[in-house]
């Protein structure tokens, strides 16, 4: 028998399981109108549009089974999520050829960046049930980014906008020092620190 306990191979390096799901976020919770709220797309795209609540109901969904994984250090195992494929909603809004980034915004001003091609993995969603149910406001809800791949971070809250970019544009936390990437296998936590601070 070893001294140490083995690394538990499907969760990434320096991560601690959580039967909990931990709280995040900058700002208060939103309100929520079913009637006034949108999904706009925009950007650098042929068709641009914009989603009512209803309209994002109405489109086909999808599921994803898995784990969640945030930089300061939890994952939680075996999370079950529905919504709405991203890719599918991205071509209906036609990216021009030279788009190369997606900026997804938020309530509070919050904003997050990712290349585009990480966002047509078929495990990226906007996603409003959790483990079956409606997610609730202090997650996100009832509307929310998913991209399971990335630290939580990169999974917008009360998502409102899709951005449709040529060249990068860091989001909130990436300008504070996040990782531009945040791949949780790779540790990609915190980026360079920024020259007037070396
Ligand atoms: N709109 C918005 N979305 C956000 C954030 C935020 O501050 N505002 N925080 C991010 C961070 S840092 C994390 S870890 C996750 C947390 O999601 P949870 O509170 O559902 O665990 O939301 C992300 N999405
Ligand atoms: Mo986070």
């Amino acid at each position: 028998m070893p001294f140490f306990k083995q690394r538990d191979p499907t969760v990434p390096a320096g991560q601690t399981v959580t039967d909990g799901f931990p709280i995040l976020h900058v700002g208060d919770v939103p309100a929520f109108d079913p009637v006034t709220w949108r999904l706009r797309f925009f950007g650098l795209c042929d068709n641009p549009y914009e989603l009512t609540w209803d309209d994002l109901r109405a489109q086909p969904a999808t599921e994803w089974n898995g784990d969640i994984h945030c930089v300061t250090r939890w994952s939680k195992k075996d999370t079950h999520w529905k919504g709405v494929s991203f890719k599918s909603l991205i071509e209906r809004a036609k990216p021009r050829a030279g788009v190369t980034h997606v900026v997804q915004h938020a309530a509070n001003e919050y904003t997050t960046n990712l290349p585009l091609a990480v966002t047509l993995d078929e495990s990226c969603m906007v996603v409003y049930e959790f483990d079956g149910k409606p997610i609730e406001p202090i997650h996100g809800g009832p509307v929310r980014m998913f991209v399971p791949k990335r630290y939580f971070w990169k999974s917008a809250k009360w998502l409102t906008g899709i951005e449709f970019l040529e060249g990068d544009r860091p989001g909130f936390w990436e300008v504070r020092g996040y990782h531009n990437d945040g791949d949780p296998w790779k540790e990609e936590r915190y980026g360079d620190m920024p020259a007037w601070m070396a």
